[in-house]
């Protein structure tokens, strides 16, 4: 059966274009994003049952679903939730390479309605995450930023469109996220490092409106968020006791300063700031071309790139954000 949509509509358009968000029930059907659930279903299952083989753990909860399992693991061994985590997604995140988590990524609905926002030369940036949102995990929570508090300055006003997918229902329960409506207008704004469970954040007085006008987004499964990069947006607890798993994505035109069609072996100090990657440790690649359709990366290409630049380490983005401080008062 085909997705019914093919890009976005103008008023879904306009609404991004001047809210900074828009949430879209529809994306995809709910049962294209089972065969990513299975594949991440399936690293959990690879994980549990070579830690039971070495002796780490003795119940591996083989039956549970993919909504309890991995907090069912958890709980019974706080000391190995860091493995589960970087076993999913790698030790900084990103390094996961499956060929559905691929499928999705270059998903033809997801890609019509990224075409509508920054045309149909599509990059996809990369930065990629998949985010298990497990319950009393306090890593799940995530404070007040932009993207663009990670990125290069040089990409500040260029578009980056995050497209955040739950791979179940994400609720005002389980911890959807929130975001400042028509805020992304004031550019990026003073963030600091060390936040609120480590994270990169903005404090409540840098934020370029007060935290009461934020609106809270749940989105169903098949729906996907899309923000701007300039969207200040944050991540709330979970108060149910399944996980709230997602992924979030991002794209952008071959326009936006990429590191597309390059390795990170080609990098040297003459090349001028303007044209590095937005966020160069990690490796883009070319989603959908309508100019040269060759140039779109094959899966086989994607996971040789994103392997070669993981094992090079280049540095991240420097934007000189200072320590985060505990604010005296309550904000
Ligand atoms: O998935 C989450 O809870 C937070 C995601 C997020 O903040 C982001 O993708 O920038």
């Amino acid at each position: 059966m085909k997705e019914k949509r093919f890009g976005l509509t103008k008023s879904e358009v306009d609404f991004f274009l001047e809210e900074g968000y828009v949430m879209i029930p529809d994306l995809f059907r709910p049962s294209s994003l089972n065969p990513l659930r299975r594949e991440i279903a399936g690293i959990i299952d690879k994980s549990a049952n070579l830690l039971l083989q070495e002796g780490k753990l003795t119940e591996i909860y083989e039956n549970e679903p993919f909504e309890t399992r991995l907090t069912r693991l958890m709980a019974d061994h706080p000391e190995l939730q860091k493995q589960f985590l970087s076993d999913i997604e790698g030790k900084g995140g990103g390094q996961h390479t499956g060929k559905q988590m691929f499928n999705i990524i270059r998903h033809p609905a997801l890609l019509s309605a990224m075409e509508s926002l920054v045309g149909p030369e599509i990059v996809a940036s990369s930065v990629y995450r998949i985010r298990p949102k497990v319950p009393g995990l306090g890593r799940g929570v995530i404070p007040w930023h932009q993207d663009s508090g990670y990125f290069a300055p040089h990409c500040d006003s260029s578009l980056i469109v995050t497209v955040w997918i739950p791979l179940v229902d994400a609720t005002v329960e389980n911890g959807c996220l929130q975001v400042l409506p028509r805020a992304h207008r004031a550019g990026v704004v003073k963030h600091k490092w060390g936040g609120p469970n480590g994270y990169l954040a903005v404090q409540n007085r840098d934020l370029p409106l007060p935290p009461k006008h934020a609106i809270t987004v749940p989105v169903p499964m098949g729906g996907a968020l899309l923000l701007t990069n300039l969207t200040p947006h944050c991540s709330t607890p979970n108060t149910t006791d399944t996980i709230r798993w997602s992924i979030d994505l991002r794209y952008q035109s071959r326009s936006v300063p990429t590191n597309a069609f390059e390795m990170p072996e080609d990098y040297d100090d003459s090349y001028p700031e303007v044209t590095i990657a937005c966020y160069a440790p990690e490796g883009d690649f070319v989603v959908r071309s309508a100019k040269s359709q060759e140039s779109e990366h094959t899966y086989r290409q994607f996971v040789t790139r994103r392997k070669r630049y993981e094992s090079t380490e280049l540095p991240g983005p420097k934007r000189g954000w200072s320590k985060w401080r505990k604010p005296r008062m309550p904000e």
